[in-house]
């Protein structure tokens, strides 16, 4: 086991890395910019090192800096998080060269899985179902009318080099393909520096459901459920449940049991999600995330595995802890991402937090790194903390959801808990009966 981590990242996942680094006895090095001195993962450290400025590419992204803070304190692992560098395929190569443990894949799987078409071509040959399409890039010349004809109208535009929904266009029609995709390609070349484009048929009115897997490098690999992340503004999630309101436990077993496989295949390591757009009773595979994800604590909350410490587990060499069968699913659980945010204008509202009142009693779990005193810099996202409320049905998960809410004290910054206190009565949400396009339709709305 290693005897000390370095964690690359900044507030809440921060704190929770922290936490698992505590029960496994094992010791922690916060690093963290000048703008965040005061953060609570700086302070609960063992040790913590100053990495840079509060821009991003000047801390939490700055390779150099972050080999050197682990050089320093002597850690042998590094813990990236999300975002910031656990997707990046090279930081996890230079750790290995340095004889550090990237704790997550191998850099081939994240770089495989960073590129959507590479992507789905491996999710395919895996025996994952995919959403109908290109089979592969679409060039400049005329073939992608024909191409974009056989999938049939109307069908989306997709950068290989995007993911979470940055540079799709959808075409509608014959008509708007050509202009479709050149814009398609001029804003992948701006964002990513890469204008390799896809297509696929246009799904209308899909879920957005995600499956959780775990594996150890050594062909033992398990799903831990579905995650349902239908609740999102501008690709951003808002509210994330599991199990997902839409699924049967056969359904469920079905293609879990088919992405567990996969993962054996693949002798994929550590966790990691994959994504599908699910319509009319079909799953179709469109990404799959190598890192742990924001809204990991559902997952936790049903199936009582620790999946931060199973992460570390397996890097240091374990096998995985337990076999498919082992994994059952107790209750439901709902997770509210609380952003320093207008609630209806959505304008984020760092700065000082006056006063901090989480919600407590039985089912509740809130994972924040904000406190009473404590200034939200105004550099990086505005996600306060996530409220996740576990109960033994959706049922009383909602009422249990309701309570928490009302009990939650957050002064001087605006937060977006009153948009959940609204949710939570709004018949679709009670109902489960909502997909990728609800919230964005009843913002609108209301
Ligand atoms: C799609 C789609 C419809 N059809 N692909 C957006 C994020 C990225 N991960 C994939 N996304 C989508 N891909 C096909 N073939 C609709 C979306 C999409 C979406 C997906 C999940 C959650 C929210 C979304 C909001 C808008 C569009």
């Amino acid at each position: 086991m290693f005897d000390k981590i370095l964690i690359a990242n900044r507030g809440e996942i921060a704190l929770r890395i922290l936490r698992a680094c505590k029960e496994l006895g094992i010791a922690s090095v916060a690093v963290h910019s000048t703008a965040d001195a005061d953060a609570m993962h700086v302070k609960l450290a063992d040790e913590s090192v100053c990495i840079g400025g509060p821009r991003p590419s000047d801390s939490y992204l700055n390779i150099p800096q972050i080999v050197a803070a682990c050089e320093i304190t002597n850690a042998d692992a590094v813990h990236p998080g999300y975002g910031f560098l656990a997707e990046n395929a090279r930081f996890a190569e230079i750790l290995e060269e340095h004889k550090i443990t990237f704790i997550g894949p191998t850099s081939e799987h994240i770089r495989v899985m960073g590129d959507k078409i590479e992507a789905k071509t491996t999710a395919k040959a895996l025996g994952l179902p995919v959403v109908p399409g290109s089979d592969g890039a679409v060039g400049a010349g005329g073939d992608t009318k024909a191409i974009a004809e056989s999938i049939g109208y109307p069908v989306l535009i997709k950068a290989a080099a995007g993911g979470g929904g940055r540079g799709m266009k959808v075409a509608e029609t014959a008509e708007d393909l050509e202009t479709a995709v050149s814009t398609a390609r001029a804003e992948a070349k701006a964002a990513f520096g890469d204008d390799t484009l896809y297509l696929e048929k246009y799904l209308g009115k899909p879920r957005h459901i995600e499956i959780q897997v775990i594996g150890d490098g050594q062909g033992n690999a398990a799903h831990l459920g579905e995650r349902d992340c239908s609740l999102q503004r501008r690709h951003q999630k808002v509210w994330e449940e599991a199990l997902s309101p839409a699924l049967n436990d056969d359904q469920r077993a079905q293609i879990g049991g088919t992405v567990a496989h996969a993962m054996q295949e693949m002798k994929y390591r550590g966790a990691g999600t994959v994504e599908f757009l699910y319509e009319n009773g079909e799953f179709y595979f469109i990404e799959m995330n190598t890192r742990l994800q924001v809204e990991h604590p559902v997952t936790e909350m049903i199936t009582g595995i620790d999946l931060v410490i199973e992460q570390i587990r397996i890097a240091s060499g374990a096998q995985l802890s337990f076999r498919q069968d082992d994994v059952t699913f107790n209750g439901h659980a709902i997770e509210c991402r609380i952003n320093a945010e207008h609630p209806e204008t959505f304008i984020p509202s760092p700065g000082l937090i006056k006063q901090f009142h989480p919600p407590g009693g039985l089912g509740v779990r809130v994972d924040s790194g904000a406190y009473a005193g404590y200034t939200i810099p105004p550099y990086y996202d505005s996600l306060i903390g996530k409220l996740i409320v576990h109960a033994r049905n959706r049922n009383e998960c909602l009422m249990r959801l309701k309570r928490a809410l009302s009990e939650f004290v957050i002064e001087g910054v605006d937060t977006t808990i009153p948009l959940f206190s609204a949710l939570i009565s709004e018949p679709d949400i009670v109902n489960g009966s909502y997909d990728i396009h609800w919230l964005e339709n009843y913002l609108k709305k209301s």
